[in-house]
């Protein structure tokens, strides 16, 4: 269109052109073409060329990228049978018999969830992982489940990804329909940091089993079986899909001055979750504490205590979670998880390519094919160079965790903010109050989200030079983060063994604590009319109709769902926008394709950008499907 514009202008054809004829001649910039899906796009990458993703907080000029090689796979053959399969065929409770039938170890693979999440800060792209889905789910079809959805993915998809999470679990889904997908679920928490109502759970639940999840790992950030039970009811009633209700594990079972968690207490929360209907236990090592004879122990003990199979999890921040599997294994585990190898160890999962070789010959041997492990592995490796503003910057193992307890994904995120607030010389202090503000609340669980009340608590007491026994004595001078106010008043449920009830006066002052589920103060949603009202305010922006999971993302996050919402507007769907771009934008030259709509393909490339004018507006060019385009954008720097 900018070319005909040339060709049609009178300037042009009189051969009067001068250096600023361009410049001066606004109607070449004039095209007919409505302002399409492509059109979105490219206003999107201009503005990401001008004034960077907002995400990316430092980019380094000089970094290279090379391209992932994607492993091969048998494209034209159907997918093999794999554990989907034999649960659509066994139903749940058939298909846990058969688990705790079988003799050789099983593997979840953790690299579409939590690897990336404890690593790189959660930002994985749906896009990266469907290069690799279809061929993964083909190539491995022994894996006993793919993790790919639930916990920080659903707030970090929308909020920084301007994706929306039920597009790509269904995507994943289709990718990969013959083996297990798993969520994880923060029972009355749902996907967020706060209670919701039963009802908006239920329906959750309901949608992610609609959608494409088959595993539901649920679990309460206080091991709080008033939270953990309502939701195995929600995934019994709602869906055929299996209910893998967690205990979360902290302290250490070995250690006899630690009397708080001991081995009976995690018995009896076994039993209290196979009795609440479980199919599955798993044990949530979710900052990395289990050592290898307590995981020896503990698994033996659940193992002749309890009906049904057992799904262990951990974080390698330590880097000696192997030795803790092989002595779970040896205790009879049933499933364990692991992430490939190039995002795998220390705050993530451990790496499952080296697990299946130290399997190798053991009676409980589950063989994979490692050379195509090792080519996946290779692919995440290069994938990550594109996220590397999100690393956290650890570079090794660290034997602290026994002493502050800070879970893997809690610590390189933790990490990563001290860095970038330039407070790197302070994390020892920060991980040293958060090991004593745990102390203080009374040792509790600390996972997501009573992890994040005591990672908020330990920072603001080291930004404020406060001290425990400051907190102690001068607390009521003191005005505590939201947070802790919120957790002290009962908002995240009831800790093991109550609140420490100074603290909780000094802390609350004259509010009023309670002790019933929080969900008893929450309105049920009136899904028939809040569902229209949803669809009234938000019609017509998204190029589709409305449905029933924007009104859940909705209902989880007002505020993110309606800036993701706006930014669709704006911009139309990033999701199929390379990495690389998505990020960092474009150089000169280069040329991307980028799909519209499945099998609807448009190329974009970069042709110049100009020098801002006085007002700091800048005009790039680009070609669009070979025509020309011109966005301008103003420079905010
Ligand atoms: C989450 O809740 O996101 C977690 O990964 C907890 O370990
Ligand atoms: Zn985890």
């Amino acid at each position: 269109a900018f070319l005909d514009n040339i060709l049609k202008s009178q300037t042009f054809r009189d051969g009067a052109v001068t250096v600023n004829w361009i410049k001066n001649e606004p109607s070449l910039f004039e095209f007919v073409e409505p302002r399409n899906r492509a059109n979105k796009l490219v206003d999107f990458l201009g503005e990401t060329i001008v004034n960077g993703n907002p995400d990316v907080k430092k980019k380094d000029p000089n970094k290279v990228f090379s391209k992932p090689l994607i492993p091969s796979f048998p494209k034209n053959d159907p997918y093999p049978k794999g554990t989907k399969d034999l649960l659509t065929e066994l139903g749940p409770e058939k298909f846990a018999e058969w688990l705790k039938g079988e003799k050789k170890i099983h593997f979840t693979d953790t690299t579409m969830r939590d690897a990336h999440q404890s690593l790189l800060a959660t930002r994985m792209r749906t896009q990266d992982m469907m290069k690799v889905a279809e061929g993964y789910a083909k190539n491995h079809p022994e894996i006993f489940s793919m993790e790919v959805w639930g916990g920080a993915t659903f707030d970090v998809c929308l909020r920084f990804l301007k994706e929306n999470p039920w597009e790509r679990l269904a995507l994943l889904r289709k990718a990969m329909p013959n083996v297990l997908l798993q969520m994880l679920i923060r029972g009355s928490n749902g996907v967020g940091y706060t209670a919701y109502p039963d009802n908006l759970i239920e329906k959750f639940v309901e949608q992610s089993w609609e959608t494409g999840v088959d595993v539901f790992r649920i679990f309460d950030s206080l091991n709080w079986m008033k939270s953990i039970a309502p939701c195995i009811d929600h995934v019994r009633n709602r869906t055929q899909g299996l209910a893998e209700a967690s205990i979360c594990y902290t302290g250490d079972i070995l250690n006899p001055a630690k009397t708080k968690y001991d081995l009976k207490y995690y018995v009896q929360l076994a039993k209290d979750i196979e009795n609440a209907g479980a199919h599955i236990l798993g044990v949530k090592d979710m900052a990395g504490l289990l050592k290898p004879e307590a995981a020896f122990e503990l698994i033996s003990a659940l193992k002749s205590e309890i009906n049904i199979p057992i799904h262990l999890h951990t974080h390698d921040t330590s880097s000696i979670q192997a030795a803790m599997y092989l002595k779970a294994i040896e205790a009879g585990v049933d499933v364990v998880d692991v992430a490939l190898g190039g995002l795998s160890g220390l705050t993530s999962q451990p790496n499952f390519n080296s697990i299946v070789e130290m399997m190798r010959f053991n009676e409980r041997e589950n063989s994979f094919n490692t050379d195509k492990l090792a080519e996946y592995s290779n692919y995440w490796e290069t994938v990550r160079n594109y996220y590397y503003p999100f690393e956290s910057g650890l570079k090794a193992g660290s034997g602290e965790v026994y002493k502050h307890e800070i879970p893997g994904g809690q610590y390189s995120n933790l990490k990563g903010q001290a860095i970038a607030l330039g407070l790197e010389d302070k994390f020892p202090a920060i991980t040293k109050m958060y090991g004593e503000v745990n102390q203080l609340f009374g040792d509790i669980v600390k996972v997501t989200p009573s992890s994040k009340v005591v990672g908020d608590m330990a920072q603001y007491m080291i930004s404020n030079d406060l001290t425990v026994q400051d907190v102690m004595e001068k607390g009521e001078t003191i005005s505590f983060p939201e947070s802790v106010k919120s957790f002290f008043r009962g908002d995240l449920g009831q800790p093991v063994g109550g609140f420490p009830k100074k603290l909780q006066k000094i802390i609350l002052k004259d509010e009023k604590p309670y002790k019933e589920r929080p969900n008893a103060h929450l309105e049920p949603i009136d899904f028939d009319k809040e569902f229209k009202s949803f669809k009234r305010k938000f019609k017509a922006g998204m190029g589709r109709e409305l449905l029933i999971t924007d009104f859940l993302s909705y209902k989880l996050y007002p505020k993110v769902f309606t800036d993701a919402y706006n930014h669709h507007v704006k911009y139309g769907n990033v999701m199929n926008i390379p990495t690389k771009n998505f990020l960092y934008g474009m150089e000169i030259g280069e040329e991307i394709m980028v799909e519209l709509d499945r099998g609807k393909n448009v190329l974009i490339s970069l042709m110049l950008i100009g020098e801002p004018d006085e007002a700091g507006n800048v005009s790039i060019f680009f070609k669009v499907n070979g025509q020309w385009r011109n966005v301008v954008v103003k420079d905010n720097s």
